[in-house]
């Protein structure tokens, strides 16, 4: 399947944001950039920071709506309602350690706080899942890391 046809979804874990008590200028980067490297972003939301929820929408984006790539923005640190890589163990088949080790390489190169994040990436069925951190520019940073590999990676789940 090529990838430009591919839908993907971007999913804000955040307590305030999905209050609407603060700006989703996280999920709104990534949308951007993964709009320009072709995706048809079809699903953007904010959740809270529930392990459960969290865990039932990835499914759901999944299993049921047929979305091919999910990224999610927030929650991979260390504060104590940050539950996104626990929630993504929870639903994947198969982890890709060499995936979020790179984005974690590349955040270093930007900031020492990059070591931080627990960030993780893993498929479940045909769909990809990779956690970002929720700072806008580390959004960036990570998609621009993943982009060259997506094409192949969704082929190969395919
Ligand atoms: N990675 C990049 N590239 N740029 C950043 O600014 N911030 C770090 C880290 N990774 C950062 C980064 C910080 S300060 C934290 S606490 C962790 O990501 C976790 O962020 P999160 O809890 O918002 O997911
Ligand atoms: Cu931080």
């Amino acid at each position: 399947m090529a990838h430009d046809q591919a839908r993907a979804a971007v999913i804000t874990v955040s307590d305030s944001v999905s209050r609407g008590l603060r700006t989703d200028i996280g999920g709104q980067r990534a949308e951007e950039a993964l709009a320009r490297m072709g995706f048809a972003v079809a699903v953007r939301v904010a959740v809270p920071d529930e392990r459960e929820e969290i865990a039932a929408l990835l499914c759901r984006l999944a299993d049921e709506e047929g979305i091919r790539l999910i990224v999610t923005t927030g929650g991979t640190g260390l504060g104590p309602r940050d539950v996104t890589p626990e929630a993504t163990l929870d639903v994947v088949d198969r982890i890709v350690p060499g995936i979020a080790e790179a984005m974690r390489a590349e955040s270093l190169k930007k900031t020492p706080f990059g070591m931080i994040s627990r960030q993780v990436a893993g498929t479940r069925g045909q769909t990809l899942i990779l956690n970002l951190p929720g700072n806008p520019k580390a959004v960036d940073e990570c998609l621009a890391v993943v982009a060259p590999v997506l094409r192949h990676t969704l082929d190969l789940l395919a």
